[in-house]
This record gives C-alpha cells, sequence and structure tokens, in this order.
C-alpha cells in the first residue's frame, strides 16, 4: 500500500476513533446530567448520633435504619452547622450555613414567649410573618428540583410557614393550627385562641398518625413518570416521648438500659419503624435504582437525669441540644442510590451542608451546587474519590429567638471548627459577667474529640496546642467573623 493511503488511513481511523469517543463520553455524560433520580430525604428529630444500631449501641432497636446503613454509604463523623431544630433544617433546605441564610433562629423577633403574650391570631401571624421572606428570596433544594422538572412533597417539621414559601409543590404545612392535636404543632395565645406554633402544624401528623399523603404522592408521581423528592422530617423521636405501648414494652426491665433511657428509645424504634414503613413502600411502588434515599438527624437529643411531664419523660441533657458540644453536633449521614453508591463506612469528616450540593449534583444540577459552600459527598459516596483528609467543619450556635433578622453576628454564642483530632469553640457576645448564652463553656475551649469524645479535657492552655490552635482560629475567621 503506498505510503500516502496508508497515512490517510490512519488518519481516517484515527478520526473515527476521536469521533466514537467524543459520542460514547457524550453518552455518559449526557446520561448523568439527564438522570433525575427520585430523592428521600429522612431526617430524624433530636437523636443523638450514637443512638442507632448501626452506630454501636447496644440497646437500642434500630432494625429499619441499620438495614438501610447496611445498603448505603456511611458517613459516620458528620457535623450539623448548630444545634437546634428550625436552623438546621434550614440548613437542609438551602445549603447554607445559619449566619448566610439568615435562619439562625428558632423564633424570629420578638421571639417565643412574646409571641405567645398575644391575643389575636392576626396580630401573631402578621409579626411571625415577615421572617418567611429570607426562605422566599433563595434558591432552595425544593424549587431548584421544581424547576427542573420535579414533584416535591413537604412532610414533618418545617419552621417556615407555608410549604410553598421553600418552593415545595405539595405539602402538609400551611402556618394554621390544629384543633385537638395535643402533642404538638399548636401554639396556645394569652386570650387561649389556637395558632399554628411555627414547627409545621399539620405536617406533623407525618409519622405519628398516618404515612398516607406519601404513599398518595409517590403513587401519583410514578403514574405520571414525574421525578418527585419527598421531606420526611416527622416529629419524631421528639418529644413528647408518647410512643405506643408496645414500645415502651422493648425496654422494661432490659439489662443495661437506664430508667431515663425508656421513653425516649421507644420513641426511636417507633420511628425507626416508620422508616422502615417508607423505604418499603418505595421499594415497592418506585424503581429503586433511580431513587436516592439520604438520612441524616437535625440535631441530637441525650436523655437527662432530670423528670418531666408526660411521665417517664426526662429532660435533655446540657450537652446534647442547643450546645456545641458532640452530642448535639453529630449525626452520621446515609446516602443509598442502589447501582450508584457502595455500601461502606466512610470516616472522613462531613457536614450536612454537604447535603443540599450532594442532592443537586445527583439531579444534575451541578452549577447550582457548585455556588454553595458544601461538597458533593456522591464520589465519595460511589467509592470513587475520598474526600480530603485534612478537610475542616464549621458551625454556630445561637440563641433559639432572634433579637433582630438579618444581624446573626448580634446573636451568635459559639463558633466552632473541627479539623482532625481537635475542636476549637469559641465564646461570642458575653455579658459583663463574662457568660455567653446557657453558659456551655467559660471562654473559648479545645478538645481532642478523638481521645475525648466527652469534651471534658480542655486544651486550651496546653503549650502543646498552640500552634494547632491557631489555625483553627484562623480557618474559623475565614469561614466567618462575626466581629469584622
Ligand atoms: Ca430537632
Amino acid at each position: 500500500m503506498p505510503r500516502l493511503i496508508e497515512l490517510r488511513i490512519q488518519a481516517l481511523l484515527y478520526c473515527l476513533l476521536l469521533i466514537l469517543g467524543g459520542f460514547t463520553f457524550c453518552r455518559t455524560s449526557l446520561a448523568e446530567d439527564s438522570r433525575r433520580p427520585n430523592i428521600v430525604m429522612i431526617i430524624s428529630d433530636d437523636q443523638t448520633y450514637r443512638d442507632f444500631g448501626f452506630m454501636g449501641n447496644r440497646q437500642i432497636k434500630t432494625p429499619q435504619i441499620d438495614q438501610l446503613a447496611a445498603q448505603s454509604a456511611r458517613f459516620v463523623n458528620g457535623y450539623l452547622p448548630t444545634s437546634v431544630c428550625s436552623p438546621s433544617l434550614a440548613t437542609l433546605l438551602t445549603g447554607l450555613y445559619p449566619h448566610q441564610s439568615g435562619i439562625h433562629y428558632n423564633h424570629p423577633p420578638p421571639g417565643n414567649s412574646a409571641f405567645n403574650r398575644m391575643t389575636s391570631r392576626k396580630e401573631y401571624e402578621q409579626t411571625r410573618s415577615p421572617a418567611f421572606q429570607l426562605i422566599q428570596s433563595v434558591d432552595t433544594l425544593p424549587r431548584l428540583l421544581a424547576a427542573h422538572g420535579y414533584r416535591c412533597l413537604q412532610t414533618g417539621k418545617f419552621w417556615e410557614g407555608h410549604y410553598r414559601n421553600a418552593g415545595f409543590t405539595e405539602g402538609m404545612t400551611i402556618f394554621e393550627p390544629v384543633p385537638g392535636q395535643t402533642f404538638g404543632g399548636n401554639r396556645k395565645l394569652a386570650n387561649g385562641t389556637l395558632a399554628a406554633h411555627g414547627n409545621g402544624d399539620w405536617g406533623l401528623k407525618i409519622g405519628r398518625e398516618t404515612m398516607q399523603p406519601i404513599y398518595d404522592f409517590v403513587k401519583d408521581c410514578e403514574k405520571e413518570s414525574t421525578p418527585w423528592l419527598v421531606w420526611y422530617a416527622p416529629y419524631l423521636p421528639h418529644q413528647p416521648h408518647d410512643s405506643p405501648q408496645k414500645y415502651f414494652d422493648l425496654y422494661r426491665d432490659q439489662p443495661g438500659v437506664k430508667k431515663n433511657e425508656i421513653a425516649y428509645y421507644a420513641s426511636c424504634t417507633e420511628f425507626d419503624d416508620t422508616v422502615g414503613d417508607l423505604v418499603r413502600f418505595v421499594e415497592k411502588e418506585a424503581n429503586v435504582k433511580n431513587t436516592l434515599f439520604l438520612f441524616v438527624i437535625d440535631n441530637g437529643w441525650t436523655p437527662g437525669e432530670r423528670p418531666m411531664q408526660p411521665r417517664e419523660n426526662y429532660h435533655h441533657t446540657k450537652a446534647s441540644k442547643r450546645s456545641p458540644f458532640e452530642d448535639g453536633l453529630r449525626s452520621p449521614i446515609l446516602i443509598r442510590w442502589d447501582g450508584v453508591t457502595q455500601p461502606a463506612t466512610l470516616t472522613e469528616l462531613v457536614s450536612s451542608i454537604d447535603v443540599v450540593p450532594t442532592l443537586l449534583n445527583a439531579a444534575g444540577l451541578k452549577k447550582e451546587a457548585q455556588r454553595l459552600p458544601g461538597v458533593n459527598l456522591l464520589p465519595a459516596a460511589e467509592g470513587k474519590e475520598a474526600l480530603p483528609a485534612d478537610r475542616a467543619v464549621y458551625g454556630a450556635i445561637f440563641p433559639g429567638d432572634a433579637s433582630s433578622l438579618k444581624h446573626p453576628e448580634r446573636d451568635v454564642a459559639h463558633r466552632w471548627v473541627r479539623q482532625g483530632n481537635l475542636k476549637l469553640i469559641t465564646s461570642h457576645n458575653a455579658n459583663a459577667q463574662g457568660k455567653t448564652w446557657n453558659n456551655y463553656t467559660r471562654g473559648d475551649v479545645l478538645y481532642d474529640v478523638v481521645k475525648d469524645p466527652g469534651e471534658t479535657n480542655n486544651l486550651i492552655d496546653d503549650p502543646q496546642f498552640k500552634v494547632p490552635q491557631q489555625t483553627l482560629r484562623e480557618l474559623l475567621n475565614q469561614w466567618w467573623n462575626p466581629e469584622s
């Protein structure tokens, strides 16, 4: 064969390969971009990170979540930016830190007690409503997914008024009181009028009374082949720990179970059963290979020694809910997407700030995800790429009532950062006696939370930790400096 023709054939073959390769590449990225998995967000309300079988608790019975964990990428060293309901849930809606979304409180001004002192529903609702503008004006996960062709259902805990405020297309919470609902969701004003408490009202029926709204929604979406998101954030195991008797019976007179753990453990198992019902329903009614399950807690809650009503309920320990300590701030994060993620235990530090960008990436919304501070956990969950070992995670603690809107720096009580084994907690807005809100710490504190997960050995004055302490301070100020 003449040399020239040979070269031409080679060049032609080369071009053909390039075209085929490009075509294959395009097909892959097209497939990835156009995949729109259904998404089930399962959010536990007030449960400490250790209190699952798969996290090592030998007393508590959580077989359904353990089963989900066995099928999931298990991020066992997960954190929450903050340790109380509303701002933690706002992070799961927006992918922003509380100081960024402005939702750093449970109750906007003038605060919970002042709301209770009001004498008309109209006054209360008009005073509570301006804060809803914060969620209305931000690109939330459901809003972005809805614009991408999803139907998005809100059920359970939700602090942003009507479900539509956050961009859900359907939902249960409508910022209206629920006559006769005794376990939560209502607020009694000073003149006896009922109003919506602000934490979910009608939505709080999910899990505790019914699962039907989710079942109807999923069936309907499946019938019309529309991708869907379910926000399942039941008021469980949140107090009141008033589970049916059969759940209490599991823990009475059990060796190793303390008196103050019984009612809480009962609620944890009641919650676990609902997760099993939900997962089995989705497995039966939807294409499970095209469905991503994500599990996370909104904040920790550890039973303390002080009894309260109803009977067998206890107040939580000071070091859990609301606090800057591990029992309040940690949560495992589970991601199950059959055929995509790998069941494995992953020990790198992650945060619930990563949830929204991860889910946006799963739905092909990469550009929208890139604007957010969290990282996409999918490559790690797929077993393709480890997260950086030196990653730092961050957060801040605020009082339950906001003193003003859009000024998180005026209210912040603590900031915290963890990198490697070390966690630094700084204090802010101390009063004249040097005490910050709730008096969690005396000044700044530093702990090795791997050796000392109970955070009892303060290393802040230990000269050995002077340099790493400085590094953590710099990281924290780069993340958010409320004094600048
Ligand atoms: Ca909570």
